[in-house]
């Protein structure tokens, strides 16, 4: 087969992956619905990031930069536009950030030309990733990432690593302004900037560690308000959503996407991680906070939201799901933006609507067996009439 016929096949092949419709899986569990394939892999990354099309210089048309994953990515709809700020990840285990854009927000999702070119701050990250995208009412839109350095405090140890995070505006998702990284007496992932001020302030959801991995004393979900975003630092950080004991959120927890503002209080998606015998397992939960003071929870559903399922289990980091993205669409549709395994992205669909239901009416986690026990039988003696 010559150089050129290969080529094209090559770019037939893509177009055909890139061109897939999605379809819903159906009888799911009513809260939302999965897709039957998920949106973006790395096989949907542009063939000209991946290969040099000279047959001079490449005649075996080899790829010459691999892609590794497409995963955690933050959201927007902006003008009409289905907009996803994507972790790409790299053979070399960089990530960087990619927007891809989407007719319907549900399939056809297409890179746009070149991976964004994130400013740095003062000292240059080794690697950045998870993206949150916050519309804020200051007219800006913020993406919010960890930055990961190695600790030069402990040179000997190769794999000692800071987590920071960092910030970056723009009007557009193309141009991007650094701002300083946030300020913190602890590391930081999972930080989240919320859409509107409060009390005259820039308002963060927090995740404080006492290292790279663990969160150690960090107690779960934190929250600070912060004066100045050009120069943010954490002063007073308060625990709103804390880990618990034998719960889904053990280990650890982290705010998703920034959350979304209802009729019956702020909706929030996190991720919880509880340990097992093979290693961690992340899964996804709703809570929602009280419209007047977002710190207040005022409804949490016992357990997790969404798992990974089937072939989402397998990946590079196995039992994994996370998401730092959502859309609320102008019919009240949701579009929930989840990876699986640290691999692949996957949309899930539902509706404010549904999700306030879910989070109102699923039974809190009361902590123990027993309490679970009774949750059955009250929910048993309701369907049988029998309740007192
Ligand atoms: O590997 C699972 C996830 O691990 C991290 O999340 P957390 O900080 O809560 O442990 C993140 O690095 C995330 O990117 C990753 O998906």
């Amino acid at each position: 087969m010559t150089y050129e016929s290969r080529k094209k096949q090559l770019f037939e092949r893509h177009e055909a992956l890139l061109a897939l419709k999605n379809e819903p899986v159906e009888w799911g569990n009513g809260i939302y619905e999965r897709y039957q394939r998920p949106i973006l892999t790395a096989e949907h990354t542009p063939l000209e990031w991946r290969y040099d099309f000279s047959e001079k210089d490449n005649p075996y048309l080899m790829q010459r930069i691999m892609m590794n994953a497409v995963l955690n990515a933050g959201a927007i709809k902006l003008n009409g536009r289905y907009l996803l700020v994507c972790r790409v990840e790299g053979a070399d285990r960089k990530s960087f950030f990619a927007v891809a854009e989407s007719p319907n927000g549900i399939d056809n999702f297409r890179f746009w030309d070149e991976p964004i070119t994130m400013p740095e701050d003062l000292i240059p990250a080794t690697n950045v990733y998870d993206m949150r995208v916050t519309q804020h009412e200051d007219g800006w839109i913020y993406g919010v990432f960890c930055a990961e350095r190695h600790d030069d405090s402990q040179p000997g140890n190769l794999s000692a690593a800071t987590a920071t995070a960092a910030i970056a505006r723009t009007k557009d998702l193309v141009d991007w302004e650094r701002l300083p990284d946030l300020k913190s007496r602890s590391q930081q992932r999972n930080v989240v900037l919320h859409p509107e001020f409060v009390d005259g302030k820039y308002a963060f959801y927090t995740r404080p560690q006492d290292g790279f991995i663990d969160t150690g004393s960090g107690g779960g979900i934190g929250w600070a308000l912060v004066e100045d975003i050009t120069h943010a630092e954490v002063k007073d950080e308060i625990i709103i959503n804390p880990r618990h004991y034998h719960t889904i959120q053990e280990v650890k927890n982290g705010e998703g996407p920034a959350p979304l503002k209802t009729q019956k209080g702020w909706l929030h998606l996190a991720h919880g991680v509880r340990g097992t015998a093979d290693g961690l397992r992340y899964v996804l939960y709703m809570y929602m906070t009280a419209l007047n003071d977002p710190t207040r929870v005022i409804a949490q559903p016992g357990g997790w939201f969404l798992v990974p399922e089937g072939r989402e289990y397998v990946g590079d980091v196995m039992n994994v799901a996370f998401s730092n993205g959502w859309i609320l669409d102008d019919d009240g549709r949701v579009l929930i933006y989840y990876a699986t395994a640290d691999t692949r992205l996957h949309v899930a669909v539902s509706s404010l609507d549904r999700l306030i239901d879910y989070c109102m009416n699923t039974p809190e986690d009361g902590l123990r067996t027993g309490a679970s026990v009774e949750n059955i039988k009250q929910l048993i003696r309701k369907n049988h009439g029998t309740l007192k």
